[in-house]
This record gives C-alpha cells, sequence and structure tokens, in this order.
C-alpha cells in the first residue's frame, strides 16, 4: 500500500487548527496535527508545497524511514515551523498503522503502562480571593493538580490571568483575533515588572497552602522571563511550599542557564513547551537540570521524535509533562494521550477542555473524568475530524502578545 492522497485543513471553531490528512491507496485515513499557534500559515505551507508532494506513493508503512528522509533529507533541520509539519505526517502514519492493525495507538507503543493520566488544569485570579474560587471549583471537580498564575499588583493583563469571571469556566486564550474581524491583527502588548513579580508571588502561594493544604499539586509557569539569578531566588522562595514544577523560568535557548537555578534550589524544574527538538535538551537532560520534559508531539516531530526524548529522559530519572493548551488539536493531544499512557516515565499531562465547537469538527473518543484522562480504544489515534463542520470556520488571524517592560523595552513573553 502507498500514500496516495494528502490534504491539509485550516479550521478556526474558536481558534485556528491546522490538520494533516493522508489517505492511502486502500482507503485508510490518518490524521496529524500540526498547528502553531500564531504561525499556522506558514506550518500549512510547509506541508501543502514541501511535503505533500514528496510523500505521495511512499510505503505508509516505513514511519521511522519517512521522518528520516523529512528530517535529515530536507538539509535546513529543526524549527518549530519545519518540526511541526513533520510532527503531523507521523502522527497521521501512527494513526494509519494502528487503524490497520485494529488497535487504539498504544498497544502499538507497548501497551498501557497504567489505567490513565493524571491531569493539570489552569487555575488563575487577578487577586487571591478570586484565585482561591477558582482553585476550590477544581478541587470539587476533581483535580489533583493544578496550575496557579495570579495578577501582580501594579501590573495589568498578564500572562496565564484569564479575564473570565470567577465561577465560569476559565479558559485561558493568549492568543487575540483582530477586534474588527478585518484579519489585519497585530499582536496585542502586555507589561512587565520582574521585581514587582518576585515580591507577590510567594505569598500567593503561601496562602493557597494555608487555604488547601499539602496534598494538592500545585504547579506555576514563569513563561520565560527571569534571569538566571532572579530564577534562582524564584525557585528557591517557592520551596516552602513544595511546588509540583516550576516551569520555564528562563528564556529557553540557554540550556546553561537552569544551572544557577539548580544550585540554589530543590523546586522542582520543567521546561521544553517551545522546544522542537531532542538536541534542545541534550544539556539539560545528561546534567539533570530538569525533571519534567514539556514538549509537545505537535511541536516535537510527532510520536517517533518524542518517544525517543521521553526515553532519553527517563534514563536520567527524568519525566514527561507533556504541553497540553487549547491551541493543541484534538489530535495532538490524543497522540500525547497515547504516548504517555504507553511510556513508564509518565509525569502528569496539561489539559484543558476544547470548546463545543472544536468538539464538532474534531470527533474524540478520549475519555476524562475526575482529573484523569484515557484516550480511549478506538483503532488509531481516536480523533476523526469532519471536514464538513471544518468549513464552517474560516481561517482567522490572531497573535500571541508581545510583552514589554514598564520602560518600553521588548521582553520575553
Ligand atoms: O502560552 O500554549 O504552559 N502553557 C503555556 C501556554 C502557552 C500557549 C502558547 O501558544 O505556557 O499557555
Ligand atoms: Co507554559
Amino acid at each position: 500500500m502507498s500514500i496516495e492522497q494528502i490534504s491539509v485543513n485550516v479550521t478556526s471553531p474558536g481558534r485556528n487548527f491546522v490538520t494533516l490528512k493522508i489517505v492511502t491507496s486502500d482507503g485508510i485515513v490518518g490524521w496529524g496535527d500540526a498547528t502553531l499557534n500564531g504561525r499556522e500559515l506558514s506550518v500549512a505551507s510547509y506541508l501543502r508545497d514541501h511535503l505533500a508532494p514528496m510523500l505521495v506513493g511512499r510505503d505508509e508503512e516505513r514511519i521511522e524511514d519517512t521522518w528520516q528522509y523529512l528530517y535529515r533529507g530536507a538539509y535546513w533541520r529543526r524549527g518549530p515551523v519545519t518540526m511541526s509539519a513533520i510532527a503531523a505526517v507521523d502522527m497521521a502514519l501512527w494513526d494509519i498503522k494502528a487503524k490497520r492493525a485494529g488497535v487504539p495507538l498504544y498497544q502499538l507503543l507497548g501497551g498501557a503502562s497504567r489505567d490513565s493520566l493524571r491531569t493539570y488544569y489552569h487555575a488563575s485570579g487577578t487577586d487571591i480571593a478570586a484565585l482561591k474560587d477558582t482553585v476550590t471549583g477544581l478541587v470539587e471537580e476533581g483535580f489533583t493538580a493544578v496550575r496557579v498564575q495570579t495578577g501582580v499588583p501594579g501590573l495589568g493583563q498578564i500572562y496565564g490571568v484569564s479575564s473570565n469571571t470567577p465561577g465560569t469556566k476559565y479558559n485561558y486564550e493568549p492568543a487575540k483575533r483582530a477586534a474588527d474581524g478585518s484579519g489585519a491583527v497585530r499582536p496585542s502588548e502586555e507589561i512587565w515588572d520582574t521585581p514587582a513579580y518576585l515580591a507577590h508571588v510567594p505569598g500567593v502561594f503561601e496562602e493557597l497552602r494555608g487555604e488547601f493544604g499539602t496534598g494538592l499539586r500545585l504547579l506555576h509557569d514563569a513563561h520565560h522571563r527571569m534571569s538566571p539569578i532572579e530564577a534562582a531566588r524564584l525557585a528557591k522562595s517557592l520551596e516552602p511550599y513544595g511546588l509540583f514544577w516550576l516551569e520555564d523560568v528562563t528564556p529557553a535557548e540557554d540550556q546553561t542557564a537552569l544551572r544557577t537555578v539548580r544550585q540554589h534550589s530543590t523546586t522542582p524544574l520543567a521546561i521544553g513547551e517551545i522546544f522542537n527538538s531532542v538536541h534542545d535538551y541534550q544539556t539539560l537532560i545528561t546534567e539533570r537540570l530538569i525533571d519534567y520534559v514539556r514538549s509537545a508531539v505537535t511541536h516535537t516531530g510527532g510520536i517517533t521524535a518524542t518517544r525517543k526524548l521521553l526515553d532519553f529522559a527517563a534514563i536520567y530519572g527524568i519525566r514527561s509533562g507533556m504541553h497540553g493548551p487549547t491551541d493543541i488539536s484534538p489530535v495532538g493531544m490524543a497522540a500525547a494521550m497515547h504516548l504517555g499512557l504507553a511510556i513508564h516515565n509518565f509525569g502528569i499531562q496539561e489539559y484543558m477542555p476544547h470548546n463545543d465547537d472544536t468538539l464538532d469538527v474534531f470527533r474524540t473518543s478520549y475519555r476524562f473524568e475526575r482529573g484523569f484522562l484515557h484516550p480511549g480504544d478506538a483503532p488509531g489515534l481516536g480523533v476523526e475530524l469532519d471536514e464538513e463542520a471544518a468549513a464552517r470556520f474560516d481561517y482567522t488571524a490572531a497573535y500571541l502578545p508581545v510583552n514589554r517592560l514598564i520602560d518600553g523595552t521588548v521582553h520575553d513573553w
């Protein structure tokens, strides 16, 4: 059998998604997620204009060979656009292989290593009272782990703090669409001040531990904003509150920055949602500078590459914490769930339910119950794109925000 048709679907049921469809000569359909928030059309073009012509006629069973052909064969390697495109092809081929075998994908990855996947969800509040309300709601829903983001006095809208009213469903979506619907969108801008943040955050965790005790797993995302020594101070100041992890404390390019943080603190560290290759982790893993790998299957070259990355991490006792915001499509989320169920060194899965329009477009068979996820037992990935439903939602340009310091200097967002 061989790859006969390849097409790329761009749809926007509330936010943009890019989905690859591969059809084999005997009619098996495989789906892959290629969504890269704010840069969706670049990946769509990479797939349509460059990869699709190379793939037609290839043996769809040769997944590793196809991965190497697309990665090594391009000469230009790595980068989020390339690796998201390769990821989509890889996911679609695994979907096809598992459908042909008539089994859920996790069976081909070695079978289940656990019954279900512990998840964490996001809680935020512009002040501590609102934050406590949100966390209380999540604990009542059964969540055992919560990522906590908080407003900082003196700063306006900042990363991770939802503008939704407390008590409602607090989905956080940082990519902003053009207000006038014209599509001529520029990124919104936020303001940041590290000293104000560092002074405020430990008190928030003090309050949360006082209210919820030590049993609840608490996570926090610093979104790449600190210098190494500022990050070390943050990690040290949060040590008494026993975080499950502290995420993305420094800009992601410099792996050696985390040596400084490690020298000063035992707060567990997670990084990698904007990484796209195992090589981004080489120093971090071999020097044990992190505890959790944040890569998304969608942005890291697919199941083939993310499996290798997580196996490499396993040798050093490092676990998975795969990225799972709403900008990973249900197809990409399912890929993470199958992989997470199969590997031994699973840690936790980030999970934010998609909106109803998205779930009309993507028919999922994964199950979520009281804080735990299971990929389901449909053959393949278990997610099918309804192309008619998708056609109702046109691409709408939207960008992630740009961040500035109070004096106007551009800063990491
Ligand atoms: O900002 O997915 O841990 N999660 C995150 C996310 C990212 C968005 C960017 O597209 O940091 O909310
Ligand atoms: Co993050």
